[in-house]
């Protein structure tokens, strides 16, 4: 059995520029816990295998770790990679562009561990202040999951999402990209669990440029395949 309470996934896809300083940020922020980070780079193909390997070797950050997917197949394959090979009792993922703070892990994981069950809970961020046309985008899809699913789902894709590893059995068929959010929150309403929201900033991305929102078309895609996504989870199975 493993000693390991707390693991943190962060899926990276070209985010070479992004990961020094963002370890940096964690190792700030590292409290003194059994726990472990877990960097997938998912099938990245700018020098984040290298950098990470790079970074990685320092010993002041010798609670992180990396894990390769050979082939970029989606956002959600990435973090489901990484919680595969997690060994925390307790489960959280973020993202890795520098839009996320780091404290909000352990503020999530503390607040998860206040609840009566925490097996019954899961706690996710809740983004505050963010610009009108990123909330209407959001807020269009939480109500659409919402009233086709017939449970509350609010600020889908909002960081971070913490929760009991046994959590993780329940999310067999993954989806591959940016669905994964909602099959998390759904299959937690679905098996009852407590949501518990924490107020988090999504501030700017540090570098590069986002991977779905670059282009009319590349946001176009990601918003059907989320529509797509609710529909198919509704003849799946109804909370
Ligand atoms: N799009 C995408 N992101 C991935 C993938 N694998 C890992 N990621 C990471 O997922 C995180 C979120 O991706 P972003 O493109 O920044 O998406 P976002 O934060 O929802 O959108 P923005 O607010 O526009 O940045 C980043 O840390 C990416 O590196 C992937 O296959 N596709
Ligand atoms: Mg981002």
């Amino acid at each position: 059995m493993s000693s390991v309470v707390f693991s943190i996934v962060l899926p990276c896809y070209n985010e070479a520029r992004n990961l020094p300083p963002l370890l940096e940020r964690y190792h700030e922020v590292w409290q003194d816990l059994p726990a472990e980070l877990i960097l997938v780079d998912n099938g990245s193909t700018d020098d984040t295998a290298a950098v990470l390997a790079r970074e990685l070797a320092r010993p002041e950050l010798g609670f992180a770790r990396s894990v390769r997917v050979e082939h970029n197949r989606g956002y959600g394959h990435g973090i489901h990679t990484g919680l595969l090979a997690a060994r925390g009792r307790y489960l959280g993922y973020s993202h890795a562009d520098q839009q996320c703070n780091p404290a909000d892990l352990f503020t999530a994981y503390h607040l998860l561990m206040g609840q009566a069950d925490p097996e019954k809970a899961l706690v996710k961020g809740k983004r505050a202040r963010r610009e009108l046309g990123a909330e209407i985008i959001t807020g269009t899809l939480s109500a659409v999951a919402t009233a086709v699913l017939g449970t509350l789902l609010t600020d889908i894709n909002a960081q971070p999402k913490v929760f009991c590893r046994s959590h993780l059995e329940r999310l067999t068929q993954p989806p591959l990209g940016f669905e994964y959010d909602l099959h998390v929150l759904f299959e937690a309403r679905r098996a009852g669990l407590r949501i518990v929201s924490l107020p988090v900033r999504f501030g700017r991305r540090g570098h590069g440029q986002s991977k779905w929102s670059f282009s009319l078309a590349s946001r176009a895609r990601t918003i059907r395949a989320m529509l797509a996504f609710v529909l198919e989870l509704r003849t799946r199975r109804r909370p």
